[in-house]
């Protein structure tokens, strides 16, 4: 790769994830010489807008990658699975924001504000992490860079988007029909029970420890990412009828203790972290705040009253961003500063 602008490829350009990538490769202007929009067949026909211009919706294939550079993948686990192999065989670096590789020892798992340098080991695919693990180890970082973090203790409230596009049609759907037509039984088609009105603690499929695969995800993930398999996590992921953003409540041991006043420090001054915490004024980051933004938030900040070197935070974070399109434009920005 040492030309200035790269042929850029979309695999999932028509999902939630796939339309922030193209607006986001807009506005951070990256030098994208062609754009490839792909989907699966069902998206024949339809067009998506990049920089002005209809583009056709193209199907993903094994052969769809040739003059590729770089290919950003949101189309689903399996299909990562399926098909980044060819764009890696077409000589094409994959970002792929699925679970599919995220875990293989030959592949890099990045967020640039803990471990960019990562992104140069990679032998073809370099993975991005959950949104949930994402936005809590951005807020993490500069305390585990104070005192290593021994336990990590987190719940997290998720929106309906990180479902996916028919996830937020579901949520649309039942409050109209429970609001305006009153009904009392509405259809649940992506979650397993109704989400408006409700707060549901399963995302994605059990395990047999109990655990959902979700909720494990955050626990391997930020073992990788830190790069310290002794962190001792807990998670418990939970869906709720909000449209964009993913909130956590994150509560830490660190190995020595930390004031908080160096804690605040800290994370005032860190790289894509917002500290909005004055507890005395009431003011908190919430779903709302974040929603559209970069930054990940943080406030609620306390010491835990119930441990020793403990902390707890609020942590909110717009899932579809910083969660996925902006942490793979930002890995693929890393990649081409330095080839
Ligand atoms: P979505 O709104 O349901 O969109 C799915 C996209 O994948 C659509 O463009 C769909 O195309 C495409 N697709 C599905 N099957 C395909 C196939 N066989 N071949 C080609 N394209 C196919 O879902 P989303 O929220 O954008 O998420 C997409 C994926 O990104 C998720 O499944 C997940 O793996 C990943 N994700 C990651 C994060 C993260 O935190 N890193 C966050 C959210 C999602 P059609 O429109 O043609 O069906
Ligand atoms: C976020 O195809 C699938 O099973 C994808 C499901 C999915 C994932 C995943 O596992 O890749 C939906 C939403 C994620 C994720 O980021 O882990």
């Amino acid at each position: 790769m040492n030309s200035k602008e790269y042929n850029v490829a979309v695999a999932g350009v028509t999902g939630a994830v796939g339309k922030v990538f193209l607006s986001i490769l807009e506005e951070r202007k990256f030098p994208v010489k062609n754009l490839i929009p792909l989907a699966s067949h069902r998206s024949l026909g339809k067009k998506v807008i990049f920089y002005g211009q209809e583009l056709e919706v193209k199907e993903l294939k094994k052969d769809s990658f040739s003059s590729v550079d770089i290919a950003l993948f949101s189309a689903g686990a399996s299909t990562s699975r399926e098909f980044a192999k060819y764009a890696v065989d077409s000589g094409a670096v994959v970002i792929d924001n699925s679970s599919a590789f995220r875990m293989e020892e030959n592949v890099p798992l990045v967020v640039p504000e803990v471990n960019k340098d990562k992104i140069f080991e990679h032998n073809g695919i370099i993975a991005n992490p959950n949104c949930s693990t994402i936005i809590m180890v951005v807020a993490l970082k500069p305390i585990y860079d104070i005192s290593p973090i021994k336990r990590i203790v987190v719940s997290t409230y998720q929106s309906v988007s990180g479902a996916g596009a028919k996830a937020i049609a579901e949520l649309e759907n039942q409050t109209r029909e429970i609001i305006c037509q009153g009904k009392k039984d509405v259809k649940c088609e992506v979650f397993p029970v109704q989400i408006a009105f409700n707060v549901i603690p399963h995302i994605d499929i059990f395990f047999d420890n109990g655990y959902t695969k979700e909720e494990m995800k955050m626990v391997h993930e930020t073992r990788k990412i830190f790069g310290d398999s002794r962190i001792k996590i807990t998670a418990t992921a939970v869906r709720v009828p909000v449209f964009t953003s993913h909130s956590e409540s994150v509560s830490i041991e660190t190995e020595e203790k930390i004031a908080l006043k160096v804690v605040r420090d800290a994370l005032a001054r860190a790289e894509g972290l917002t500290l909005k915490d004055d507890f005395k004024n009431a003011v908190y980051p919430t779903a709302l705040d974040s929603s559209n933004k970069d930054n990940v938030f943080v406030g609620r900040l306390r010491e835990d009253i119930s441990v020793e070197n403990g902390i707890s935070m609020w942590v909110v974070g717009d899932q579809l961003r910083k969660g996925a399109a902006l942490n793979t434009i930002q890995i693929a920005e890393e990649l081409i500063s330095r080839t």
